[in-house]
């Protein structure tokens, strides 16, 4: 029997290529190593010859693709002799946020929106023993405020405005092509304040030949916290796509949205952090953005859940549900891979998810009879 070393998280597993020294002191929860999964049923059910993965980052140790960035961001924080961290969120932040500072023994201000953040992640910011600020304001005005008190406490932000956060977060890319063995064709992703499709292309760039340039000059997204340790290890780099909820969706409006709305709790946000930056990335990569609605989003979840066993929390459904929607239109070519990020986990959103499922729940007596009835009145 040969023993595996233990995975003892993406900074370890990356520090070559991660802003960290020999003697720092990691914050890990073991975050990263997710699964990535070709999917087996909703390709044939397009009746279209692709190959679509999708990367499982709800089995993060918090159960969202956050965790990348806070390990870093939370050990950079330490290092830096920092007490206290303070972030905005839509939820999954905060549980990360609350989660690795509990970990650190640091203290963790979270600003949530009143009323708009799904139990689970509530659950976890007030669990890990986080100050949870709860605004009459939505996301967007607790950022505001998080960059304005930052001037005025000794707080560290922990938004992915926050440049360690990208870094980390670059990481699910690297896990990616060492899966693949190239990069995908497509890579789609739900957008909000396209922290992580910007995080994901600094990571395609940096293990990819195509990006001469910056492999080799300073990276333009990274402000200089990118370690170009190795070269090259793969020719290709994919197409960036990335895909807002109907309601909220300022990168297809062309301006930021006041009001955003959607049943995606997680990208309910009309002011993204990265503008600049996700444009950027369209551009360079050649992909695009667009939007998908709430009953778009909603049916992804159900089909990923009832068809191919998966299970992932709104906001992440979106990114399957353009990809089928392009695949559907010819946008993106039949012989193509895809991957799409599934972001958080479906137990983040317990409420959404029962209200829109369809399987009754049936209420019989504890007999064998009513059993052996139910069973045979139900099998497909
Ligand atoms: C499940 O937690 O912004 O485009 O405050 O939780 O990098 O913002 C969450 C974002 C996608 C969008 N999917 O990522 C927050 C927060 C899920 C998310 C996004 C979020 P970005």
């Amino acid at each position: 029997m040969t023993f595996r070393p233990r995975y003892t998280g993406l900074i370890d597993r990356y520090r070559d290529r991660l802003p960290v020294h020999d003697d720092t002191r990691i914050i890990s929860l073991g975050e990263g190593n997710t699964p990535l999964i070709r999917l087996h049923n909703i390709p044939s059910l397009l009746g279209k010859e692709v190959d679509i993965y999708v990367k499982y980052e709800g089995l993060n140790p918090t159960g969202s693709f956050k965790d990348r960035g806070m390990t870093m961001a939370v050990t950079k924080a330490v290092e830096a002799g920092s007490r206290a961290i303070i972030c905005a969120s839509t939820g999954n932040t905060s549980a990360a946020a609350a989660a690795y500072a509990a970990r650190a023994g640091i203290t963790a201000f979270v600003l949530i929106p009143d009323g708009k953040i799904a139990q689970g992640k509530l659950a976890q910011a007030m669990m890990h023993g986080s100050t949870v600020l709860q605004i009459q304001g939505n996301f967007d005005a607790g950022m505001k405020l998080v960059k304005e008190v930052a001037d005025h406490a000794p707080v560290t932000i922990v938004n992915s405005i926050n440049p360690f956060r990208l870094q980390g977060q670059k990481t699910a890319a690297f896990e990616i092509i060492e899966e693949l063995g190239r990069a995908p064709d497509y890579h789609c992703l739900p957008v909000g304040n396209a922290g992580n499709i910007t995080a994901h292309w600094i990571g395609y760039c940096e293990y990819s030949s195509a990006s001469g340039d910056h492999v080799t000059k300073a990276c333009a997204f990274c402000e200089g916290h990118c370690r170009f340790a190795g070269g090259a290890i793969v020719g290709n780099r994919p197409k960036m796509v990335g895909y807002q909820a109907a309601g909220s969706a300022p990168f297809i409006t062309g301006g930021m949205v006041d009001n955003p709305e959607t049943v995606a709790t997680a990208i309910r946000i009309g002011h993204p952090q990265s503008w600049d930056y996700a444009w950027q990335v369209q551009k360079e990569s050649g992909g695009w953005f667009d939007a998908c609605t709430d009953e778009e989003i909603l049916a992804a979840q159900k089909l990923l859940a009832e068809k191919e066993g998966v299970f992932c929390e709104p906001a992440s459904a979106t990114s399957l549900a353009g990809a089928m929607r392009d695949v559907k239109n010819g946008k993106i070519p039949e012989g193509s891979s895809i991957v799409c990020t599934l972001t958080g986990h479906g137990l983040k959103d317990p409420d959404t998810a029962i209200k829109q499922s369809s399987g009754p729940v049936l209420k019989i007596a504890a007999e064998l009879d009513e059993v052996k009835r139910a069973i045979l009145d139900n099998l497909a």
